[in-house]
């Protein structure tokens, strides 16, 4: 069983010391967190600091996940962990210049790419040797992701070296073990930061009709596709967990709508919708739009009251979603939408 809860970073700290609530980590959004002037809640779970803001004025916003049972937690190679019987939640961080590796510093592997692999490195090792390693959701936000190093975009960089560790670790970069993701920028020197939510048990990964697997793109947008499904499904006893990747305005591998970002924002959706239908096939019968927790990444900030109302168009005045002001991956998306929903089945499947 697994909980999200969307709060304001001051209320993490109440939230992480009630018993109750078992909290297994969080993410907290806003370029302060984690710096001398905003500190982080001193709380003890695994925090991603996510340098990026909230938008429409909100204060530093947190996204916690909370589980049952008796948990467990401590720090293997880089990962930060915590977690209960079934799930683990895990953030790995990495400066890029530090992670060089002598070795990958006489190949002249670039920086970044070397900090993406050394990320999953340390991560598959992690949970390989924790015993869960099944990955099902995974955000990754890259400093500058649309600018360039070695000659490169960055978010390009960051593809190789978060597949060559898929691949060094045995783990396929295609197909129904591959997870869900969202990848976006954050403040210029940030540290490249992962975080995850990793299963004893596998999920399994949904594609979506209307775009071509990620995991399948031309070279076009870079030597190495991207290592992501478009959602991944699993179930913990009654309780279904869906998680859709960033979501953007591509159909079959192409940006639509260039500059129109109302447009983007609506074929965003219909891609939410075409997910979220297949997913109803295989078992998540009873959730609807109107059921999920969002995710909104906005490039520009003056954007987001039309965004907010397609949104709620879509999905119900409401809808429950966190809107974040961050760079997407391609310099011609304006918004990428991530979902989750979480549903608790009154039936035993064993009866
Ligand atoms: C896309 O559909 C938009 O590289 O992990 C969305 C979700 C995107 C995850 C990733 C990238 C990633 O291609 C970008």
């Amino acid at each position: 069983m697994l909980q999200l809860h969307h709060l304001p970073t001051g209320a993490l700290d109440r939230a992480a010391s009630d018993v109750q609530t078992s909290l297994i980590g969080a993410a907290c959004f806003g370029a302060r967190v984690g710096l001398d002037g905003g500190a982080p809640p001193d709380i003890h779970i695994p925090l991603a600091c996510v340098q990026v803001e909230p938008l429409a004025g909100e204060p530093a916003l947190c996204e916690a996940w909370s589980t049952q049972g008796a948990l467990q937690q401590g720090q293997q190679g880089r990962l930060q962990w915590c977690g209960n019987a079934d799930v683990l939640f895990g953030v790995v961080q990495v400066q890029e210049e530090s992670a060089q590796a002598e070795s990958a510093q006489a190949e002249h592997i670039p920086p970044l790419q070397d900090a993406a692999r050394a990320a999953y490195a340390d991560l598959f090792s992690a949970l390989d040797a924790l015993g869960y390693p099944h990955l099902l959701r995974v955000w990754n936000h890259v400093s500058d992701i649309n600018g360039a190093s070695d000659g490169m975009e960055r978010y390009r960089l960051f593809n190789i070296g978060r597949q060559d560790a898929f691949l060094a670790h045995g783990r396929t970069v295609a197909g129904i073990s591959v997870p869900a993701a969202s990848a976006l920028g954050a403040a210029v020197g940030a540290p490249l930061l992962v975080y995850c939510i990793a299963a004893r048990q596998p999920a399994t990964a949904i594609e979506n009709p209307r775009q071509l697997s990620a995991y399948h793109y031309p070279q076009d947008y870079g030597p190495r596709s991207p290592t992501f499904s478009r959602a991944s499904l699993v179930s913990f006893g009654t309780q279904r967990l869906l998680f859709i990747s960033g979501t953007a305005s591509i159909v079959g591998h192409r940006t639509l709508h260039a500059e129109d970002v109302a447009e983007q924002t609506r074929e965003t959706l219909r891609n939410i919708g075409a997910i979220l239908q297949q997913a109803q096939s295989r078992g998540a019968a009873g959730m609807s739009l109107a059921d999920l927790y969002y995710k909104v990444y906005v490039r520009h900030a003056a954007d987001w009251p039309v965004i907010r109302a397609e949104l709620q168009r879509a999905a119900g005045t409401a809808a429950r979603y966190i809107a974040l002001q961050a760079d997407v991956c391609r310099i011609d998306l304006l918004v990428e939408i991530e979902a989750t929903g979480l549903q608790t089945t009154t039936q035993d499947p064993c009866a």
